[in-house]
């Protein structure tokens, strides 16, 4: 595997990054100062960027309800994620999307998606675009282990496959769906998607490397018309369901011991491959994280609500000349 020192880099400030953003929408939201509904994505980070980690804003991406890592991995801007997700009118999507609906087509960012197994329809549709205009790019989507039962999700490979398109089937086993435990030993998603005739692997999603190493492979294999591959990283879902669920329905000793091991941070800094990060240069992009995040706060909350009059707009896309 192959990792320049600025990816090395990236890497590190974009988990960081996300894991930061998120415990301080925790705590804004714990305070009612955020609306809506959030699903927090910690301990899934490196799952996110070592799987956006080598694409550009060509390549596509449809995430789900638990997308803040997802898009910050995607190269969101901090500050007008923020604005979205507070539902202001500078927000990525003018205040209307929130957190479930967000999106950024400027980044290839085909949306977070409140419908679980809705993204794979639309991360296919986006690799068949890919595939006929030749440009190389790829289309991953994310789909929870929940979400893997769907049956858009299973016509969603069907197509792929028959299509042969640049798709990759990016699955986040985290063991839960909302407040049950997946009845299915690791290892089962992955081989219901090799049946419909892709490559398909397990591996640890808390392990930044190994995801890298395996997403790497399937983002080359895509550009070079290989076709699709699946991916079931199995990682552990920190928190809740969504912010507020105490998981009382979780062993506590078994989420103690799961969170202890299955932290991607801790792991990723102490691997040696990590070793050509100093200190200093940690301590830096640390440094800024925290700086970005709280210039995002404050002009977010400075910022002002959409007027009434925009409600109606935004409801219907107007396709000028294209379509009569
Ligand atoms: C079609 C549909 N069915 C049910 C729901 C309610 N729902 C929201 S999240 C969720 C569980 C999803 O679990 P999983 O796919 O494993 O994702 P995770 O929350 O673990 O990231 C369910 C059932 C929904 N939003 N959409
Ligand atoms: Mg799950």
């Amino acid at each position: 595997m192959d990792i320049s020192p600025e990816k090395l880099a990236d890497a590190y400030r974009l988990m960081k990054t996300i894991r930061e953003f998120e415990e301080r929408m925790r705590s804004e939201y714990q305070q009612g100062k955020l609306p809506g509904f959030i699903h927090i994505y910690r301990n899934q980070e490196a799952v996110a960027v070592a799987a956006c980690l080598d694409m550009t804003n060509e390549d596509y991406i449809a995430s789900t309800h638990r997308g803040h890592g997802h898009c910050i991995a995607k190269g969101c801007e901090i500050e007008a994620m923020l604005l979205e997700l507070a539902c202001k009118e500078d927000g990525l999507c003018n205040g209307k999307g929130g957190s479930m609906h967000i999106a950024d087509m400027s980044k290839g960012m085909l949306g977070a998606n409140a419908i679980v197994g809705g993204g794979p329809p639309i991360a296919a549709g986006a690799a068949l675009t890919a595939k006929t205009l030749g440009n190389g790019a790829v289309s991953m989507a994310f789909i929870g282990d929940g979400a893997s039962d769907q049956g858009t999700v299973a016509e969603s490979l069907n197509l792929a496959v028959v299509l042969q398109l640049p798709m990759i089937f990016m699955y986040e086993n985290n063991r839960y769906a909302e407040f049950t435990k997946s009845p299915k030993p690791d290892g089962r998603i992955a081989e219901r998607a090799g049946a419909f005739g892709m490559p398909a692997e397990v591996v640890d999603g808390s392990d930044f490397f190994a995801m890298y190493d395996a997403c790497q492979r399937a983002i080359t294999r895509g550009r070079e018309g290989g076709g699709p591959t699946a991916i079931e990283a199995v990682c552990n879902r920190y928190y809740g369901h969504f912010e507020g669920d105490p998981q009382a329905y979780r062993d506590q000793d078994e989420l103690a011991q799961e969170r202890a091991v299955s932290d991607p941070i801790p792991r990723f800094l102490a691997d040696p491959r990590a070793a050509a990060l100093s200190a200093e240069s940690i301590a830096e992009i640390d440094a800024a994280i925290l700086a970005e995040i709280d210039r995002g706060f404050e002009v977010t909350y400075a910022a002002a609500d959409p007027t009434p009059d925009k409600l109606y707009t935004d409801v219907y896309i107007h396709y000028e000349g294209r379509l009569r």
